[in-house]
Formats: structure tokens, sequence, C-alpha cells
């Protein structure tokens, strides 16, 4: 899969994805990723990137031309890819978001800074309106980096045996449960017997009853939408969960 970064700040992408996962995906051949510098698609001496909005005010614009004929870069290197722009006025993107952007073959990723794009450049170029959540970064390039991030691992060949995406937060709507590694007993405590014992059937009903326990502690309203099977509800039940009210 391949990505295509548009940005006024292409060394902030490269050293966000240039790590660990990502940046071994990167070398193996399984993940690509460039940038596209907005600023040399600037005109003049000074090749501006932004100027003051129109109707006065604070803050700045990014101008539209610079940002379409990158735009136009990108997709002459990604044909067909859709464009995503990263705002806190998107659609939020979750899992599910995710999963789906990792079944297309290449994404362009546009960055904003400032008070964000003249209209008319986002008029003319995305195809959609992305936002991590509501509040307010610096700038798009974090944004697009976790959304790459996130879309990466989901792709086969990234992750490696030591990671698995098939089992985290979120593929069956319910949070995790505790994971514990060696020593079985020390200062630091005990792991649970159940873990130790060689029962499978006990080891994965334990999980699945304290991946129930840590939703319903910590995130109770992925409940309603997770798929609960009459034992998952009857051990909610046990711990004070009334199917309603979550
Ligand atoms: N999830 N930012 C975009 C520029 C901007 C300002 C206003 C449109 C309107 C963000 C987020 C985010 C900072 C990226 C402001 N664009 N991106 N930028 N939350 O906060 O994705």
């Amino acid at each position: 899969m391949k990505f295509i970064v548009v940005t006024l700040f292409p060394e902030l992408v490269e050293s966000a994805l240039g790590h660990s996962i990502l940046k071994q995906a990167r070398a193996a051949g399984s993940l690509q990723w460039q940038t596209i510098d907005i600023r040399q698609h600037c005109e003049g001496r000074h090749k501006q990137a932004d100027d003051a909005p129109f109707g006065g005010g604070g803050g700045m614009v990014m101008k539209a031309a610079p940002v379409i004929s990158a735009v136009a870069e990108a997709k002459g290197a990604a044909p067909g890819a859709k464009v995503i722009y990263l705002s806190p006025q998107g659609r939020p993107f979750d899992q599910a978001k995710a999963a789906e952007l990792a079944r297309s073959e290449s994404l362009i990723l546009l960055c904003g800074h400032y008070e964000g794009l003249d209209e008319r450049a986002l008029q003319a170029c995305v195809d959609e309106e992305l936002s991590l959540g509501d509040f307010v970064l610096t700038g798009g390039e974090l944004a697009a980096c976790v959304v790459i991030d996130a879309v990466s691992r989901l792709k086969p060949g990234v992750l490696g045996n030591e990671a698995s995406a098939g089992q985290d937060s979120f593929s069956n709507g319910l949070l995790e449960h505790p994971h514990y590694t060696r020593p079985a007993e020390g200062p630091e405590g005990q792991v649970p017997a159940v873990l130790l014992s060689g029962d499978h059937a006990a080891i994965e009903r334990w999980r699945r009853q304290e991946s129930l326990r840590n939703t319903f502690k910590k995130r109770p309203g992925l409940l309603s939408s997770a798929a609960l099977d009459k034992n998952d509800r009857a051990f909610l039940n046990g711990l004070g969960w009334k199917e309603e009210t979550s």
C-alpha cells in the first residue's frame, strides 16, 4: 500500500514514520510512503504558502493554488487515490474507518496548518475529511501519521509474528484482557494461576471475561455495540451491568 502525504513539513512526516514496524515494513517493500512539499508549489521569491483571511481577523489561511498544484502532483503519482484532509471538522476516525481505508491501494493525505485551507482548495481536491477527535493540533501532519500507522498495521506483512492485528482492542468491539510475561512471580506480584495452567479452554474463558470486565469498567458504552453471547451477558450482569443503561 502506498501513502502520499502533501505537507509543508515533509521532515516531520518522515521522522514520525521512520521507526520500528513501519520502518521495517517500508524496507521490506510491504509499505510505501512519500511526501510532497507544498512549498515547492508556491510562487514568487518568498514561496508564500499562506496569507491573511479575507474579511479580516487573526490567523492565516493556506493559499489555494499551491495546495491544488501539490495534490495534482500526488494524484499523478497515485492515480485513482482518494484525497483525505485531516481536520477537526472531519468525520471521526475509528477502527472501522481504518479497516475500510486498508482496502485501498493508495491514499493521499493532505495536511493543513494555521486556520486551514482556502475553501476553494478544499472543494477542488478533497474527497473525504477525517478528524482524530475533538481537540486542535498545530497541523495535520501528526494526524496523517496516526492514520497511516493505524491503517498500515492492518495490511498483511506489516505486523510480524510477535504482533497480530486480529486480537487487539476494537477488532471485536471490546477492550483487551490484561497481559503478563515472565517472571511468573516476584516483587512485582503474581501472574494469575489460570494462565500457567495449560488449560486452553480455561485461559480463553478467563481472557474473555477480563476483556468484558475491562470494557465494563473503562468504556461501558462499547458494550452496546459488541457481539455478546449468553455467557457474556451473565458474566456482565454479575458485575452489575444493566444492558439498557450502558
Ligand atoms: N484531527 N488539525 C488541521 C488546520 C485546520 C484548522 C481549521 C481546518 C479547519 C486535526 C484533528 C487538527 C489542526 C489539523 C488544524 N483545518 N486534524 N489544522 N483534530 O486538529 O485531524
